[in-house]
């Protein structure tokens, strides 16, 4: 057999050479990439949903004028006559509160439509204002989009007026006829809103979820399906605006189903093996009712901050409703309380003490000249995509360090960001102030807020020991904030 003949052509070997050189060089400094993630991960919208941390329900409609908060369904349209109405004060109040979204109760239970459906007459178009001639949602989405807010609406399942309700396959035509009009009538909608809830004796019903969240999709593209099972958002599992405090964004959407009673805690606190991203949302009222009753005031200062740490303090977004009045307008106790509620979160977290610190962590990917990753990362801005990244040598006892030399930090508040771009990792956590622990934790997501049980710390070090994670942990953000009114006693 022939033997294979090679020959060494030297000028071209010396191009080679020559060549190729620069790019083994390059090869030596090549930056350092980011890690895999762990999957499931949030979808663009999910991402852009989190961020928004508040977002504002009203609930108006006719029950708004018979004082009530189930309506029956016999309503006559004749008594819903709001004589001031103004969504662009709407809007103003929730600016006030630095809400980015609101949802408005399209059709509540009682079936009243506050736009003109042309598949109802049990509409604004009975109604007597704007002599039957008026488009609530129609001014509610002007409003929102005059102010660069999105909006978002909610339909109701249940219906309690109109007769088709209990007859499967008229009803759902019914139902996806009402969803096409609504998220084809009125530009983008960034959410829409299906509930559960469902009286005793009502009919028996099954609903087409999959034919509805098919319709949705290929209607909207970039909104939010929230039901108790997702997909995209969850229910929280109450209506107190309280998440668990492990909450996952994680879930395994085959053991969810809407109405089902017996899953709350399960939708409280997610699921740490679960395939699907669909984290919790945190519905409660400013107001001890949904909709408006002249008998009620708004929830105090105390109560809603309570409310915060306690949603978004716990990986989710606070959905509160602010029912708008008879008149058509939020009322003035309820803009003011706003007003005070986004006053009170600036003042606590505009100031992050550990911006003053030096920042030492355990070890970080790339080593210390490696770039990009290392614990500096989480006294930026960016809440997502700059992060510290441990070492992938490192297996566990990660920590992030805070130290300062001259003056102690006085705090009362952790916040701690995963860079949930990459997946949710951290499953358990700890804090210590000059090697003391002063809280504890399971989950941290989008953001975990410690507002210490103890109170007011000081001390020269702060370190976060991340003590048990999926693969490495990546924190996005950290801060040390004072609250002025958190009293523990
Ligand atoms: C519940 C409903 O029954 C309430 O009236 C309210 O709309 C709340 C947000 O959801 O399930």
């Amino acid at each position: 057999m022939a033997q294979p003949h090679y020959s060494f052509h030297i000028p071209t070997l010396l191009v080679l050479f020559f060549f190729q050189l620069p790019f083994s060089w390059s090869a030596q400094v090549q930056v350092v990439t980011p890690p895999l993630p762990i999957l499931p991960l949030p979808s663009y919208s999910q991402l852009k949903w989190q961020q928004r941390e508040i977002i504002m329900f009203l609930h108006f409609g006719v029950n708004t004028f018979t004082d009530s908060e189930w309506g029956t369904g016999r309503e006559n349209p004749s008594i819903f006559y709001p004589t001031g109405l103004d969504t662009a004060q709407w809007a103003d109040a929730a600016a006030g509160a630095g809400v980015s979204l609101m949802i408005l109760t399209a059709k509540h239970h009682d079936g009243f439509c506050l736009w003109p459906s042309k598949y109802t007459d049990h509409s604004v178009a009975r109604s007597p204002w704007k002599k039957g001639h008026g488009d609530v949602v129609q001014e509610f989405i002007d409003a929102v989009r005059a102010r660069g807010l999105d909006a978002g609406l909610y339909l109701s399942p249940w219906d309690r007026h109109d007769p088709r309700y209990g007859h499967v396959k008229l009803y759902n035509e019914y139902y996806l006829a009402q969803l096409q009009e609504l998220l084809t009538r009125y530009g983008d909608v960034r959410e829409v809103w299906f509930d559960g809830a469902k009286g005793p004796n009502a009919p028996n019903m099954t609903y087409y979820f999959n034919d509805w969240f098919s319709m949705v999709k290929e209607l909207q593209s970039a909104i939010n399906i929230f039901s108790d099972a997702g997909p995209d958002v969850r229910w929280v599992g109450n209506e107190k605006g309280y998440a668990g405090t492990t909450c996952w964004s994680t879930i395994n959407a085959t053991s969810l189903s809407i109405g089902n009673g017996s899953i709350i805690d399960y939708l409280n606190s997610g699921d740490p093996k679960g395939t699907n991203w669909v984290p919790a949302e945190c519905d409660v009222s400013i107001r001890k009712g949904w909709f408006w009753h002249k008998s009620q005031a708004p929830k105090k200062l105390t109560q809603l901050l309570e409310i915060y740490y306690k949603s978004v303090g716990r990986n989710c977004v606070l959905l509160l409703n602010v029912p708008p009045n008879s008149t058509g307008l939020v009322s003035e106790s309820d803009v003011q309380r706003l007003k005070q509620f986004r006053g009170a979160i600036d003042t606590i977290f505009s100031t992050n003490l550990a911006e003053k610190c030096w920042v030492e962590a355990s070890s970080q990917r790339g080593g210390e000249n490696g770039g990009g990753f290392g614990p500096k990362n989480v006294l930026d801005d960016d809440h997502l995509w700059t992060y510290w990244a441990p070492s992938e040598d490192e297996k566990e006892n990660y920590w992030i360090e805070f130290r300062t030399r001259t003056k102690r930090i006085t705090f009362n508040v952790v916040r701690i960001q995963e860079a949930i771009g990459l997946g949710q990792r951290i499953k358990k956590h700890e804090i210590y102030v000059d090697g003391v622990r002063v809280a504890k934790g399971t989950t941290i997501g989008y953001k975990r807020l410690h507002r210490l049980e103890m109170g007011i710390v000081d001390g020269f070090s702060v370190r976060i020991k991340i003590v048990k994670s999926k693969g490495i942990p990546l924190i996005s953000s950290v801060g040390l904030h004072f609250d002025p009114f958190w009293n523990p006693n």
